[in-house]
C-alpha cells in the first residue's frame, strides 16, 4: 500500500514541501490542470510535476484526473479525435512513470454537494449533501447556483449540452464507455498504466442524467466491459458509501481479491435519512464507515496499489479549496497509516 496526497500543483495553496512533511507519505496525486479536456498534455508539464515530487522525496505515479471529453460520453462522431488525444496522454504519462490514471464517466456534472462549508458543532466545516436543496435547482434553465460548479459553461452551453444528453440513457452510456475502453485499454497495457474509474458521486441519477458507476451490479458490468487488470477501479469509500445498499467492506474485499482496485479514496461520511450525508473526520467514530475494517481488508488482500485520504474538513482556521485543506487530510493520512501499522504488527505476532 502506498500512501499519497492530492496536490493541485503550483496553484495549490499547500506547498509540496508541506506534503512531504506528513509522516509516512509516499507520493502525490496530481494532474496538468491548465489544459482543457480533450487536449494533449505537454511532456514538459508532466515532467514538471514529477520533478517537483522527486525533489521532495515523493513519487508521482497517480494522475487524478485525465478528464473524459463530453463528446466521448455522448458517443458523438467527434469522439474519435478526443480518444486519440486520450491515448496520447496515456503514452506520455506512462513514459513519465505514471502507473494509475483516475477518471470518471459522469455526464456534465462531477461530484455534487449542496453546501461546501456546513458548520459542525466543533466549529470545523464540511461538505454536505442535502437532496432537498439539490432538487430545488433546475440546471435546464441554465441558472445553476451549485456550489463547486465551475461555471465553465455559459447558460446557453449548459442548456444545449443537457439537450444532447436527452438521447443518452444508462444503456447508451454503458455502450459509449465500452467504446472508450476498447480504444484506451490496449494502450494502457502497452504502456503499463492502469485505468481506475471513480464511482459516481453521489451514486444515483441527478438532474435526469444517467449515472452508471454506482453499485455492485454496475461495477461488475463495468469490469466485464473489458476484462483486463488495466481496466480497474478507484474505490472511493465516501462516494460509493452514499449508496444505501452498498456494503463497502464487501465490495472492497471482492474487487481487491479480483486485483481490480488500483487506487483507494479513503473518506468517512455520516449517512442521514435516505439520501443525505455529511463528510466527517476520517476516524470510524465520526461516520458510518468502519475505517479499521477497510484498512484490514487492504492488508488481508495484499493491496499494493495507492491510497489517499479523500476530502477533509476545514479545521484550525484553514481556508482554501473545500475538502482539500492540509490539516484534516494530513490527520486522515496518518490515522490510516497508523491503523495499517497496527493491523500489520498484530498479524505478524500471530
Ligand atoms: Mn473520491
Amino acid at each position: 500500500m502506498k500512501m499519497t496526497f492530492r496536490w493541485y500543483g503550483d496553484n495549490d495553496p499547500i506547498p509540496i514541501e508541506y506534503i512531504a512533511q506528513i509522516p509516512l507519505m509516499d507520493g502525490i496525486v496530481s494532474a496538468v490542470y491548465d489544459v482543457p479536456p480533450g487536449k494533449v498534455w505537454s511532456s514538459e508539464s508532466i515532467l514538471k510535476i514529477k520533478n517537483a515530487a522527486e525533489k521532495h522525496g515523493l513519487t508521482f505515479e497517480v494522475v487524478e484526473s485525465v478528464p473524459v471529453h463530453e463528446d466521448i460520453k455522448l458517443g458523438k462522431k467527434s469522439r474519435d479525435e478526443y480518444i486519440e488525444v486520450y491515448q496520447e496522454n496515456i503514452r506520455r504519462l506512462g513514459k513519465a512513470g505514471v502507473k494509475v490514471i483516475c477518471y470518471n464517466f459522469m455526464p456534465v456534472f462531477d461530484w455534487l454537494r449542496s453546501q461546501l462549508d456546513y458548520k459542525n458543532p466543533d466549529g470545523s466545516t464540511s461538505l454536505v449533501y442535502r437532496q432537498e436543496q439539490i432538487l430545488k435547482m433546475d440546471p435546464k434553465t441554465g441558472d445553476l447556483s451549485l456550489p463547486g460548479w465551475d461555471a465553465s459553461y455559459t447558460k446557453e452551453d449548459l442548456v444545449a449540452l443537457l439537450d444532447e444528453y436527452k438521447s443518452v440513457d444508462h444503456e447508451v452510456l454503458f455502450k459509449n464507455l465500452k467504446y472508450f475502453l476498447d480504444a484506451v485499454i490496449p494502450v494502457c497495457e502497452e504502456y503499463d498504466v492502469k485505468m481506475a474509474i471513480h464511482p459516481d458521486d453521489p451514486p444515483f441519477d441527478i438532474f435526469g442524467l444517467p449515472r452508471i458507476i454506482t453499485d455492485e451490479a454496475n461495477l461488475d458490468r463495468f469490469l466485464s466491459l473489458y476484462d483486463s487488470p488495466y481496466n480497474g477501479l478507484t474505490l472511493c469509500t465516501g462516494s460509493l458509501g452514499a449508496g444505501r445498499k452498498n456494503d463497502i467492506p464487501k465490495l472492497l474485499r471482492k474487487y481487491c481479491e479480483m486485483g481490480r482496485v488500483h487506487f483507494v479514496h479513503a473518506r468517512n461520511i455520516k449517512l442521514i435519512g435516505d439520501c443525505d450525508f455529511n463528510e466527517t473526520a476520517h476516524p470510524s467514530k465520526y461516520g458510518s464507515l468502519d475505517m479499521y475494517e477497510i484498512m484490514k481488508i487492504l492488508y488481508d488482500t495484499h493491496f499494493d496499489g495507492y491510497i489517499r485520504p479523500d476530502h477533509g474538513r476545514m479545521i484550525w482556521g484553514e481556508t482554501g479549496k473545500p475538502g482539500y485543506g492540509l490539516y484534516d487530510r494530513a490527520l486522515g493520512a496518518v490515522y490510516l497509516s497508523g491503523l495499517y501499522e497496527a493491523i500489520q504488527k498484530s498479524a505478524n505476532l500471530k
